[in-house]
Parts: structure tokens; sequence; C-alpha cells
């Protein structure tokens, strides 16, 4: 008897990654996100970080693989954990995998106990993730209605160097709406000044938002999510996670590197000193001035084949709703962890240590 393609699927598709790590992966965005939650509106932020940042990598290394963080919390000497190049993982058995983390994406957000803060990673087999420096990119995310109307009309790609008339028009189009009914997130920054005009000038509606494009930039793919296009510069490492996700879902990024200074509209000595300081680095990992200004998309951004992602809610969001803390280290969490067979979990955890005085509510 032939079992349903959906069995198929499951049996046929995930690879090894998917199969050994995604259900234990949540597990660790989760923990990082409820340590984070206990210093939700503390006002200090560093600190959320660093509570985050250490039941990430605590649990982490619980997990049986050999990993090595390559986009992280910053490099050796100026992050003590999850800095770039850290090996984790108990380091038994044949995964092998590169890693992206960001333990709490939001870290004001968390502080300020304000919507949209995560804790998020990527897991990818070696050299699936673009590793990317510290630096920004400019980018634009989509979702999979677009990229099946690019399929169906050749002519009329999203381009980051298009007039942002033209690409809204194209998502417009793709969703079978007007200009005026898409909703663009971009972060408030003053080097999107001119951004944020231009857009509002198409009629186009804007979400500014302080901090944390990242699960914007994924709920472009999400229908319902009220999220069409996220646009503007910020942390590369966050639009690689954003693309790891946006890769499992069908939509598409695409991003250029920038440096801050030059983004940021910094003098020509800060410009100065910034790439002198960073060129060098960007060198070793095949990023020289001939090739900065190229266009990455999805599939440069995560090459990878078997990766996985998950993020969990520290305050509420497009999609997660906030940790709940019951008492006596009781909490309830919110996630989403995705691998590249085309898996998809939303789930809703409950950890109940104290029995008697936590009973199970739903
Ligand atoms: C971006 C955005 C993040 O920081 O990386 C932004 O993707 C960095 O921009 O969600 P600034 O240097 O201008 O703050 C976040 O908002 C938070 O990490």
């Amino acid at each position: 008897m032939p079992h349903p393609k959906t069995v198929e699927n499951m049996i046929k598709c995930a690879g090894p990654i998917e199969c050994a790590l995604l259900p234990s992966l949540i597990h660790v965005t989760e923990a990082a996100a409820i340590a984070a939650s206990y210093q939700m509106g503390k006002g200090n932020k560093n600190y959320a970080d660093q509570v985050s940042v250490e039941a990430m990598r605590r649990m982490m290394n619980t997990l049986d693989f050999k990993g090595v963080i390559k986009i992280g919390e910053g490099e050796r000497d100026e992050a003590p954990m999850l800095f770039i190049g850290e090996e984790v993982g108990t380091g038994k058995g044949d995964i092998v995998v590169d890693i992206a983390v960001d333990p709490l994406e939001g870290t004001n957000l968390t502080a300020d106990g304000i919507p949209g803060s995560i804790s998020v990673m990527a897991m990818a087999e070696p050299g699936g993730l673009f590793h990317g420096p510290d630096v920004y990119m400019d980018k634009i995310v989509v979702g999979p209605d677009v990229v099946r109307y690019e399929k169906e009309h050749p002519d009329e790609k999203i381009d980051l160097d298009a007039p942002i008339i033209k690409n809204l028009e194209i998502v417009a189009k793709a969703l079978e709406r007007d200009i005026g009914e898409i909703v663009v997130v971009i972060l408030e920054r003053d080097r999107h000044l001119n951004m944020i005009e231009e857009i509002r000038a198409t009629g186009a509606r804007v979400n500014l938002v302080s901090d944390g494009d990242l699960m914007p930039g994924v709920s472009t793919a999400i229908r319902g999510s009220g999220i069409h296009v996220v646009m503007g510069s910020g942390g590369s490492g966050e639009a690689v996670l954003t693309a790891a996700a946006i890769k499992i879902l069908g939509g598409k990024v695409l991003a250029r590197l920038v440096l801050p200074t030059v983004a940021n509209g910094g003098s020509e000595e800060e410009m100065a000193e910034e790439k002198a300081e960073k060129m060098p680095r960007l060198a070793t990992m095949g990023i020289t001035e001939d090739n900065i200004n190229n266009i990455l998309d999805t599939d440069k951004l995560v090459p990878g084949k078997d990766f996985i992602f998950a993020a969990s809610g520290v305050t509420s969001g497009q999609f997660l709703n906030q940790v709940n803390l019951f008492g006596g280290g009781d909490a309830r969490v919110h996630s989403i962890c995705m691998g590249s067979s085309g898996v998809v979990k939303l789930t809703d955890s409950i950890y109940i240590g104290d029995k008697e005085q936590t009973p199970l509510r739903l």
C-alpha cells in the first residue's frame, strides 16, 4: 500500500542535521528565551543578553554534535561566550554543523518590555551559512507569492537597486492588491529617513520598528501576518538568520554588505577608520573592495542544503507570544522551528516542575 505523499516526504527529504537536531534545537532557543524573560522590563539589556547567551550555550552543550559558531556574539576577545569560532556541542557523533545564533534579538525590546524580542538560531552543514563579519546588510525581504509572480513574469523581478515604487508594484501585483494595502516594515533609523519617505510616496503603509526586523522578515512569508515587505539595513547576522527561515518558507531575500559608518553617514575619517579595521578581516572571508557590493540572494546567504532554524518569543511578537512565568521555575514559551525539508513546527511548550503548584491550564 503506498504511503501518503506527506509521509513519503517526511521520510525522504530530511537530511541528517534536520533529523538529528531539529527536535532539540527548539529547546536551545526556548532556554535562552525563558532566561531572558526573567529580565524583561528590568532596563538592563546587557544582563538580559548575558543570561540568554549563557542559557543557550548551556543547553547547546548538552547535545551530541560538533558545531562551530560562525555568526555569534562577536569576536573571541569581545564576547566571552558564543563568540565566532567557538566550538559547541558535546563533540560526540557524526553531525558537524555551522551555527548562527542571536540569543537575544532585540535586547532593548526585552529590557523595556516592548514587543518583538526573540531568541533565534540556525544550523547548517559546514559552509551552509554565509558568514559575513559584523557589518550591516542592506536588504529587501518578500514572501513566496512574490517568488511565484517573478517566475510567471520573468521581466518583473525584485531588485535591490530598483526604485522602491518598482519593487512595491511587483509585490502588490503578486499579492493581488493595491500598493496602498501593502505594509513595509523598516527599522526606525536616521539612515532610513529617505527610504521611509520614498516608501510613503508610493502610497504603501510603513510599520516602523525600533528594533528587531528579523521576525517581520520571516512574517513576509506567512499569509495573514499583515507584513509584506521588509527593507533597510541592519546586522548581517540577522539578515542571514532571516534568509534561513525565508529559504524554508519559499520567500526571497536580496542583500548587500555595507559598512555601518557608510550606512549611517559617518564622516570620511570614520569611514576610512572602519574600512582599515574591517577590510583585512573581510578579505580572509573572500570579501574585497571588488566584490563587497555584490548582491547576495537567498542561496548565497544560505547555500546550505540541510539546515534548521528556530526562534522562541521573549516578548510578544507577530506570531510568538511572550514567555509566561508561573513561579517555581515553571514557564510557557512559544516557538517556531523549521527544517530545509519543509517542516514547520509552531509550538507552545509548557515546562512544569512543580506539578501540584502548576496544574496545566490551556
Ligand atoms: C538590526 C536589526 C536588529 O539591530 O540588526 C539592528 O536587524 C541594528 O541596527 O533586529 P542599528 O545598529 O542601527 O541598531 C536590531 O534592531 C536588534 O539587534
